[in-house]
């Protein structure tokens, strides 16, 4: 596709740095570059190789060739660039002024500002990425942890997308088999014929199947989780946090009520990004600013997809107690029976009794004892264990998912319908359904708004 303007922006981070980058990319970015920089060997910048570093100055040819700032010019002629186009890169000194001021002058020799996202879109758009690859980089940019890291650039490498078009290619092989069978109608009684189809669409939707199983692990994984910990007042909820969080974030003291309100604080466990809670510890008191600490850690609850309840060893269960063991039944749930240190009042087995199918983690927080048993415990509850990034890709994002569980729905018609002997006709309706959702992962079939509302989701100058 050929843009008729030429786009610029600053590429990196607002602040301080040692570098900062304008990037400028279009049918005017080396006229641009012509018009701006000047190095102490005069090149014209078309001239130059492709992606080289060329040292010099931009200057302002209006006011009397004024040096704004020192440079290094990376040039990169289409169309092996991330763009597809020609690209410009200004390697400034990294504050705001210069790259202001650099950008300025870009602006005033014809280019125009990026919307967000938008040097991505043109990638996209002129086919140097396809749309999973494209939201790769976003996600690669926003990764939360190695893990997230590690999978984010595998769909970049195109992992999820070759997956997806070998899918899409058999249901299009299987498409064209129905739809000759409606030009050619005497075959459409070929018994053997339709048990090879339904064998195949079978087939195709076993994969499939497997494939939307990595999302609700993966999105996981990509978005966080929120964990709580709760339980009654000086178990040594704070403790756990500052334990697992590697500072001594919240206050601790061995008076109970210590914690009033609700501390938020993200850790990365096994390479899950975990929002966790310490609350308020839950008991009846007068104290209204305990009161709603205590309200605010049943609020903590409700949006928490997995709780670590606490037990205090040295005490016996009270009724704050046993209501959470009431709650962790219907909730995923972790006790952790802390202070096991002190002479045993409460024991795992009396969890247990009231939670046989949670599992307890016996600690001694100040001590580290329990932690890595509590860690593990953690992950084998949100992922079954640790998630290893193998052969197969995994699915990490909300549109991917939906995608592909319209590309399930698809085919699962399909295969009804052809199980049930309806015209190919019809069969090949519910085909084209699940193709067309496959194809709007890659972006063989997406529409401009969703494209639209994707990249305006992109850093601008990404
Ligand atoms: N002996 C022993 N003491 C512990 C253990 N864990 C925490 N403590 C102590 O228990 C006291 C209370 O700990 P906190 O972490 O403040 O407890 P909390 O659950 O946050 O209490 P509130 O904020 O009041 O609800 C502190 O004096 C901790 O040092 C443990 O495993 N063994
Ligand atoms: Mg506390």
């Amino acid at each position: 596709m050929k843009f008729h303007d030429t786009i610029a922006a600053i590429a990196t981070a607002r602040g301080e740095a040692g570098i900062g980058i304008v990037r400028v990319s279009g049918s005017l970015a080396l006229p641009i570059a012509a018009n701006l920089f000047r190095s102490p060997r005069p090149v014209s910048p078309a001239q130059l190789p492709t992606h080289t570093l060329t040292y010099g100055h931009v200057v302002d040819t209006t006011a009397s060739d004024n040096v704004v700032d020192e440079v290094l010019l990376a040039v990169m002629h289409a169309p092996k660039t991330y763009t597809g186009e020609d690209i410009v890169e200004f390697n400034c000194h990294g504050g705001i002024v210069p790259l202001t001021a650099v950008l300025d002058l870009v602006v005033k020799r014809g280019a125009r500002l990026a919307e967000p996202g938008e040097f991505t879109k043109r990638a996209f758009l002129n086919g140097r990425l396809d749309l999973a690859q494209a939201e790769a980089v976003a996600e690669l940019i926003a990764s939360k942890t190695d893990l997230s890291r590690k999978i984010a650039i595998e769909v970049l490498a195109g992992k999820l997308s070759d997956t997806v078009n070998r899918l899409s290619d058999r249901i299009a092989d299987l498409l064209a088999e129905i739809e000759a069978s409606v030009d050619f109608p005497e075959e459409d009684l070929d018994f053997m014929k339709v048990e090879a189809q339904l064998e195949c669409a079978r087939a195709v939707q076993t994969d499939l199947t497997t494939l939307l199983e990595t999302a609700s692990e993966g999105r996981l994984i990509s978005e966080g989780v929120n964990v709580a910990i709760l339980g009654k007042p000086n178990v040594g909820k704070s403790s756990l946090l500052n334990a697992l969080v590697g500072t001594a974030r919240a206050i601790v003291t061995d008076i109970p009520g210590t914690t009033r309100d609700t501390i938020e604080e993200a850790v990365n466990i096994s390479g899950i990004p975990l929002k966790l809670f310490d609350t308020a510890g839950i008991r009846q008191t007068d104290d209204i600013v305990e009161q709603q600490g205590v309200q605010r850690s049943r609020a903590v609850l409700d949006r928490s997809e997995l709780l670590l309840l606490m037990f205090d060893a040295s005490q016996p269960l009270n009724d704050a107690d046993l209501n959470l063991l009431q709650t962790a039944q219907s909730h995923k749930a972790i006790l952790v029976l802390n202070k096991t240190d002190l002479p045993v009042v409460t024991t795992s087995e009396a969890l247990l009794v009231h939670c046989p199918k949670k599992r307890v983690v016996e600690t001694v927080i100040p001590e580290g004892k329990g932690l890595d048993s509590l860690k593990a415990a953690v992950c084998e509850e949100l992922l079954g264990g640790e998630l290893v990034v193998g052969e197969s890709p995994i699915v990490t994002n909300a549109r991917h998912q939906d995608a592909l569980r319209r590309a399930h729905e698809g085919l699962n018609y399909a295969i009804g319908s052809l199980a049930d002997g309806m015209p190919p006709e019809l069969v090949a309706v519910d085909l084209r359904i699940s193709l067309d959702a496959l194809g709007d992962i890659v972006g063989k079939t997406t529409t401009e708004d969703i494209l639209d509302r994707i990249f305006s989701q992109f850093c601008v100058g990404k």
